[in-house]
């Protein structure tokens, strides 16, 4: 395997840095033991039911908490607030036909407006959506659209300790032997993410969609894109993938994309805005579909949710987030932190993906069950510790079976330090890296949850836990 480590030393050459300088700061508060605990007990041991001004360092999640450029600053005054036809929207529409290089584009307030559009418009009931590992709105809304997820990830991607470079590929056996199953015209189509969120932020290498796009062709199977973080998967490819090297970001993204027929965006991540979304198709029946009912759940579809500031910074973000000197210095830091944290032997997913380091609950507490909520149990932790607010990424994520009723116990159970966008700075990532090692080590002493409340839909935003 190649090494995978970008620090200057290593390298052997000078350090990077972040290509941006700070222009306006924003106050951080660091509370006392006492007060974490108590606010803590407050959320029921559910980080995302902290208030922000109580935590320290908030690495709950990327999704739309990164800071915007001047540029972005600038454009939000460019807004065009018409009900219809905001000039916003013709731009943010050329920057994604440009960028992505989809025909037809209907905007949504975020991600899982898209997810909505896409799963109603091409989810016949009781039709089959395989995937390149669930996500959990994702899937959701598939489900909630009568179709059945079937993961066909490589199986590289549930063991947290492989190395393979390219972990969210998708297996084509798998997909061949669902096709020869249930036949091609059960199959919705194939919901292929980009970087894959919950293996880890790990990517899929170019030669594999080329390959899916094959197999997918010789059956009639549209390939739907989770683009959410597509520009870090285009780094990873560039970085790793033979005949890549000297392609910018740009490039990469761009030939990626034309695999598949469409694509879904939480732009509060890539596209480095705090609100926004977007679909994109290249075919029209889909296209008409989706534009109809955007006017149902989300706005007009020149605005989908979005006012026309929105868009504009929607539309720079874009511009932004595709320069190879930003990704570089993003994953960069993302590494930094890893780094740091695995070499003290605190496991953690490898290969170090793109948008957070997930520590692995399982091995991090192996005299805990899983059904102690070992990840749940690491995150409150980590906050007791010193402030730092991560996510839990395991059982409680997983949710419910819809047929059982039963848990879903994935191999996976991992707690998220997941970095916002051109917002911490390196000493921010040396004192969570301190904190991690900390709760590391009095790991012995730690007992896990036990969950009091369970809502419905998405248990993990709101569920609430007691102490063992
Ligand atoms: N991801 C994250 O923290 C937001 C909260 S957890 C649901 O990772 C992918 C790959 C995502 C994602 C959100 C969505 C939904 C779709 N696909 O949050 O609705 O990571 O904008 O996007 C979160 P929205």
């Amino acid at each position: 395997m190649t090494d995978l480590k970008t620090t200057g030393q290593q390298l052997g050459r000078r350090s990077w840095a972040e290509p941006w300088k700070i222009k306006m700061v924003e106050p951080l508060f660091m509370s006392t033991p006492e007060q974490r605990r108590a606010a803590m007990e407050a959320a029921g041991y559910n980080t995302f039911l902290l208030k922000s001004e109580d935590v320290y360092i908030d690495l709950l999640t990327d999704s739309g908490t990164s800071a915007m450029s001047d540029r972005q600053w600038a454009g939000m005054m460019l807004g065009d607030e018409a009900y219809a036809g905001s000039r916003n929207f013709y731009r943010l529409e050329a920057a994604i036909q440009q960028y992505y290089g989809y025909k037809y584009i209907v905007p949504t307030h975020q991600g899982r407006g898209a997810e909505n559009l896409i799963s109603q418009a091409a989810i016949k009931r009781g039709q089959y959506v395989p995937g390149n590992m669930y996500f959990t709105t994702t899937r959701l809304h598939q489900e909630l659209a009568g179709g059945i997820f079937v993961d066909v990830i490589i199986d590289e991607a549930h063991d947290s300790t492989h190395p393979h470079p390219f972990k969210g590929n998708v297996d084509l056996d798998k997909v061949q032997a669902l096709i020869d199953r249930v036949g091609a015209a059960n199959i919705a189509y194939i919901s292929l993410a980009g970087t894959v969120n919950m293996a880890g932020g790990q990517p899929v290498s170019m030669a594999n969609v080329r390959a899916l796009r094959a197999l997918c062709d010789q059956h009639g199977i549209r390939i739907y894109l989770d683009a959410t973080r597509m520009v870090e998967n285009a780094f990873f490819i560039q970085e790793r993938e033979e005949g890549y090297a000297d392609k910018p970001i740009a490039a990469i993204l761009k030939e990626f994309c034309a695999y598949t027929d469409g694509a879904w965006m939480s732009a509060k991540k890539d596209n480095l805005v705090n609100i926004g979304g977007w679909l994109a198709l290249n075919h029209e029946d889909v296209f008409e579909a989706a534009r109809n009912m955007v006017v149902v759940y989300e706005g007009l579809h020149t605005y989908g949710g979005m006012a026309g500031r929105d868009m504009e910074a929607l539309a720079i973000g874009i511009e932004e987030c595709v320069e190879d000197q930003h990704i570089r210095s993003r994953i960069g830091q993302v590494r930094y932190l890893g780094e740091l944290i695995e070499q003290w032997g605190i496991p953690i997913v490898q290969p170090i993906g793109g948008h957070a380091i997930f520590l692995d609950a399982r091995a991090f507490y192996p005299h805990l069950a899983q059904i102690d909520f070992p990840a749940q149990t690491l995150a409150a932790e980590l906050y007791l510790d010193g402030g730092v607010r991560a996510m839990e990424r395991g059982i409680v994520s997983a949710g419910r079976d819809p047929e059982t009723g039963d848990h879903r116990y994935p191999k996976l159970e991992l707690t998220r330090l997941t970095i916002p966008r051109r917002v911490y700075t390196q000493s921010h990532m040396d004192v969570v890296a301190e904190s991690v090692k900390a709760v590391y080590d009095r790991r012995a002493e730690t007992r896990g949850l036990t969950m009091t409340y369970e809502p419905q839909y998405l248990r993990f935003f709101q569920c609430r836990f007691a102490p063992k």
